[in-house]
């Protein structure tokens, strides 16, 4: 009888204790924000208009700003899709986590930021675009979709499982994420990575938005004819002009059902596209493009008339993509103000790289030039941010770390990125002193390897397969048209941007396979 008193005695002390514990842990969980990451597949910073550029509305991204810090400076590390989300699930350059360009295959039993949050109680999600083609680990829950994935009708792979999905990309990938957002276990805190597809190459609008800039004019950049006079042979040699590289059916939309003779290259994949339609699909889009389309056929047009005709082509098939992006990220917003959640869940909007939008005659992204190495960056932290930008220079290479601070974890000393919480906190002072900078697939675009430096003011880069220099004052030339490097009067801002970039190279510890050091 003794023992059992005893033993009622020390449960009862015990229950108080136990429950403290669980109390504590619910109050810590509730304490921890939410994260979610939201990242768009080559959407530019000059397509949001919270950046200032007057070239489409994103009132949702926008709205993101109105409560956060908008980056003017944030980069990537190696402007292409797969490496870039390695480098940000790992905090590490390319050459450390060993995926280096798109045709890489990602190493998932690596160290990640998602394992990371997992281990410490995080529920963890993958929603979209992934593109890193070994499965992905470190997820309570994950649909991606195989390869870049694709507009109409798109195929998705569920934890594992292939099934096919009737709609449109951008809305589904949302569907996915707000369903599991749903179910999840609600005593925990989240980690959702969503990213989205578009607005990706070929471009391919939403139903609604077929119309939507008929009326419109879009501006061409005043560096459209760029004849790259001052650079070096890299920027002579890509294939990535509007004009020149981009394909009559697969870019810009002119042909549907094409005979068999001409369903090869870009234009029989255009037909893959074009067949995921159903029937009453491709009614509805011929009807849509059908009179501009036969307009164009009459005009005839030639020379610069027929530049321009491709731009506004190009460009409003690409803000229409984004249209459905901004729509969308505005319903992961309502589902959170509606479900009591959006005053503990941290929004970082942001893409994979940026893009020219006609800049320098081009579309697609891979050089160090401003349009592609920047990417927009905007950070909502509620308590925390307000409505304010910064000129901080910041890398996707420290999203990972300051992912990992905003939850309270400790970030791995072998992480090469840092945590820029202190920015969002709004302290003053620089994350970096220069950027580090390595581009690696001269594939489709023909674009040159190469490493490059910037600074707050300069930009050095080395195209080291030809082994020739281009060296950029930005404060006196922001959109990079006149290459300085070997000018007299840039000696000495080369000699210090030649020993930056050497350091970088040092301090990350890459190096260039070719026998050419960085001292000519
Ligand atoms: C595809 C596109 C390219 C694009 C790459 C990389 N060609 O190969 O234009 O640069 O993707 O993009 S396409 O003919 O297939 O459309 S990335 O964002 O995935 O890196
Ligand atoms: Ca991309």
């Amino acid at each position: 009888m003794k023992k059992y008193l005893f033993l009622l005695s020390a449960l009862v002390l015990s229950l108080p204790i136990k429950m403290n514990a669980q109390d504590k842990e619910k109050n810590q969980n509730k304490s921890r924000p939410n994260i979610i990451y939201m990242m768009s597949d080559d959407h530019g910073y000059q397509a949001i208009s919270a950046y200032g550029y007057k070239l489409n509305h994103t009132p949702n991204i926008d709205a993101i700003a109105n409560e956060g810090m908008l980056f003017n400076r944030a980069f990537v590390t190696n402007s292409i899709c797969g490496p870039s989300r390695a480098v940000m699930l790992t905090g590490k350059h390319s050459h450390v986590n060993g995926f280096m360009d798109n045709h890489s295959t990602f190493n998932g039993n690596q160290q990640t930021v998602a394992k990371l949050m997992h281990d410490a109680g995080y529920q963890t999600a993958m929603v979209g675009k992934w593109h890193l083609i070994s499965d992905p680990q470190g997820f309570d829950y994950w649909i991606t979709m195989p390869g870049q994935g694709e507009y109409y009708n798109p195929e998705f792979i569920e934890n594992g499982v292939h099934k096919k999905v009737a709609g449109y990309v951008t809305n589904l990938t949302t569907d996915f994420a707000i369903n599991w957002l749903e179910k999840r276990d609600k005593n925990k805190p989240f980690f959702l990575i969503y990213q989205q597809k578009a607005p990706h190459r070929n471009w391919m609008p939403e139903p609604k938005y077929y119309h939507l800039f008929d009326s419109v004019k879009i501006p061409m950049p005043a560096n459209f004819y760029d004849d790259y006079k001052t650079r070096t042979r890299a920027a002579h040699e890509q294939e990535m002009g509007i004009t020149k590289v981009m394909n009559y059916a697969y870019d810009l939309k002119l042909a549907f059902d094409l005979p068999k003779d001409k369903q090869v290259g870009l234009a029989g994949m255009w037909q893959g596209i074009y067949n995921r339609m159903t029937p009453e699909e491709k009614k509805n889009y011929e009807a849509a493009y059908a009179p501009a389309n036969d307009a164009f056929y009459k005009a005839n047009l030639t020379g610069k008339a027929l530049d321009e005709w491709k731009y506004q082509r190009y460009m409003k098939e690409y803000l229409k993509c984004v249209q459905s992006v901004d729509d969308n990220v505005g319903r992961v917003m309502d589902y959170l103000k509606a479900n009591g959640l959006d005053k503990n869940t941290i929004i970082i909007y942001t893409s994979d790289q940026g893009f020219y939008l006609g800049e320098h005659g081009w579309f697609d992204k891979r050089f160090m030039y401003e349009e592609s190495f920047r990417t927009p960056l905007i950070v909502k932290w509620p308590g925390v941010t307000h409505k304010s930008t910064t000129n901080t220079m910041v890398q996707n290479l420290d999203f990972a770390e300051t992912i990992l601070d905003m939850a309270g974890l400790p970030i791995p000393s072998d992480m090469q990125g840092k945590s820029f919480t202190s920015v969002l906190k709004g302290q003053k002072g620089n994350i970096h002193d220069a950027l580090y900078y390595h581009f690696y697939e001269n594939q489709e675009h023909k674009v040159a390897k190469h490493v490059g430096a910037r600074t707050d003011r300069y930009k050095i880069i080395w195209f080291y397969e030809n082994n020739e220099w281009e060296l950029y004052d930005l404060k006196k030339d922001q959109h990079e048209m006149n290459n300085v490097y070997d000018k007299p009067s840039y000696k000495k801002v080369q000699k210090m941007m030649k020993e930056k970039l050497q350091d970088l190279m040092a301090q990350y510890k890459d190096q260039v396979t070719t026998s050419n050091t960085v001292h000519k």
